[in-house]
């Protein structure tokens, strides 16, 4: 793929290095006598696994993929006993390059994460991170396996639908596409293969179903009430019935600034609107980037992968199956940020505390909370029962990386000291610690992320959200 001199906001040295070195991961998957491809369940992992399992089929190499919640050693057993002759992580494995390497047959690994360890012969580590580039903002698992493909053939961009839900999923179109996601998406758009509308990114099919059910962004006056949309909608004179995809860019705009408004009035940060107004991706072929991302990531959390990796293959059947399982999650989702609306969360020395009844959609409701529901001045912490345990979801923003937050570290530290387990980016991170832990744990994340944001360990009044 040409593109080195193309990268919006990274060395193009380092793009042309990232680029050669995808290609020599595409080689070496074309030979391959066949292949086992082990993905993260969440929307990025499902989107690169169905990336990989479409190219390679295309290229008639055997290949079987399973999605995986992480690289325990209990998963490792499964694959070594089968020895696969050539193994693929996606947007998994950076995390855990020693573990990988005791499998003792050839792996690549195609990860964003913060690398650990050090791997060894039989590793080879495929991550942005490593060439200088951005793996938290401008690359997602989903993009690096994309890059590969296109490497394989270039007939692989009928699969760019695919490609941007994965970006959308781990929510990189924030603030737009930069890196190498910039890369893809700018020769996407040179091969009118996407159609980019400048707003705030709305999902579903009509006007009128976007705003009602919407929870992304979450309007607490608009949300579940058909009078207060119908009246909105009247005002911006669109048509409730509108199609999204069919909106020109001044209706997607008036539309924005609309809603906008809300959203400061509800309370919402200026500077994370400012991110939120970003491009949406429509395809020629009907529905956009930001549905499918949806439908996929509903499919991991809801515990139906092999659901989400058809759909993100292209199977019109599963794609329904994951819009029906995406309805879901979004009710879910909806009705776990209604009380927290209603002020139901705590704030503690550097975080706000939300409670949430499951743990699959803890991260996306801190994710919210964070960007629609809290004055942005610390990171959210969702907390949820799992199992026999409890799920930590931490969610930061970009203006808080920019202060210095990095909260994959002060997830590790609070974990470490509760005897839990969990990781993840500077900008979202989770954990699983055991019950009873919660204030220790907390503890912890406060102290580091004081020292980050320089907040008072103390006595930062409390923040509410405006207008409960
Ligand atoms: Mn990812």
């Amino acid at each position: 793929m040409q593109g080195a001199e193309r990268s919006p906001g990274e060395d193009p040295a380092s793009v042309g290095a990232f680029l050669g070195a995808a290609s020599e991961v595409a080689a070496r998957l074309l030979e391959a006598s066949a292949v086992h491809v082990l993905c993260h369940f969440d929307g990025d992992g499902l989107c690169s696994g169905g990336l990989l399992l479409g190219a390679l089929h295309r290229a008639n190499v055997p290949v079987q993929v399973s999605a995986i919640q992480g690289l325990t050693s209990g998963t490792i057993e499964r694959i070594r006993k089968t020895t696969p002759p050539l193994v693929v992580t996606t947007d998994v494995g950076s995390g855990q390059l020693d573990r990988l390497e005791r499998l003792h047959t050839p792996v690549i690994v195609l990860d964003h994460h913060v690398p650990e360890g050090e791997g060894g012969p039989w590793l080879t580590h495929l991550n942005p991170r490593l060439f200088d580039l951005d793996g938290t903002f401008g690359a997602c698992g989903t993009t690096i396996a994309f890059l590969v493909t296109l490497a394989m053939s270039e007939d692989n961009w009928g699969a760019l639908p695919t490609a941007l839900a994965g970006i959308v999923a781990d929510r990189q179109h924030l603030g737009g596409a930069r890196g190498l996601n910039g890369v893809v998406v700018e020769q996407a758009r040179e091969r009118k293969l996407v159609r980019c509308l400048q707003g705030i990114p709305l999902r579903g099919e009509t006007v009128d179903r976007a705003l009602k059910e919407g929870i992304d962004p979450f309007v607490r006056r608009l949300h579940g009430d058909a009078v207060a949309v119908e009246a909105l909608l009247q005002e911006v004179g669109l048509d409730p019935m509108a199609h999204l995809d069919s909106l020109s860019q001044q209706q997607h705009s008036m539309l924005s600034s609309r809603l906008c408004l809300e959203l400061l009035e509800q309370g919402a940060d200026a500077a994370i609107l400012a991110d939120a107004v970003t491009e949406q991706w429509f395809f020629p072929a009907g529905g956009s980037a930001h549905d499918l991302s949806a439908a996929l990531d509903a499919c991991g959390r809801l515990g139906r992968p092999s659901v989400g990796l058809a759909a993100a293959v292209g199977d019109r059947g599963a794609l329904a199956a994951a819009m029906r399982l995406s309805d879901t999650r979004r009710g879910a989702i909806a009705a776990a940020l209604r009380p927290i609306v209603g002020g139901a969360l705590r704030t503690s020395a550097g975080c706000y505390v939300v409670e949430v009844p499951e743990s699959g959609i803890a991260g996306a409701v801190a994710a919210l909370t964070l960007m629609f529901l809290v004055h942005p001045d610390r990171p959210v912490l969702a907390v949820a029962p799992d199992g026999d345990r409890l799920k930590l979801s931490l969610r930061g923003s970009r203006a808080q990386i920019a202060r210095g937050l990095d909260l994959h570290r002060a997830m590790g530290l609070a974990v470490a000291e509760v005897g839990g387990s969990g990781g993840g980016h500077p900008i979202a991170a989770g954990g699983r610690v055991p019950p009873g832990s919660l204030e220790r744990a907390l503890t912890a994340i406060d102290r580091e992320v004081c020292t980050q944001l320089r907040l008072e360990a103390q006595g930062t009044p409390a923040a509410s959200p405006s207008g409960s």
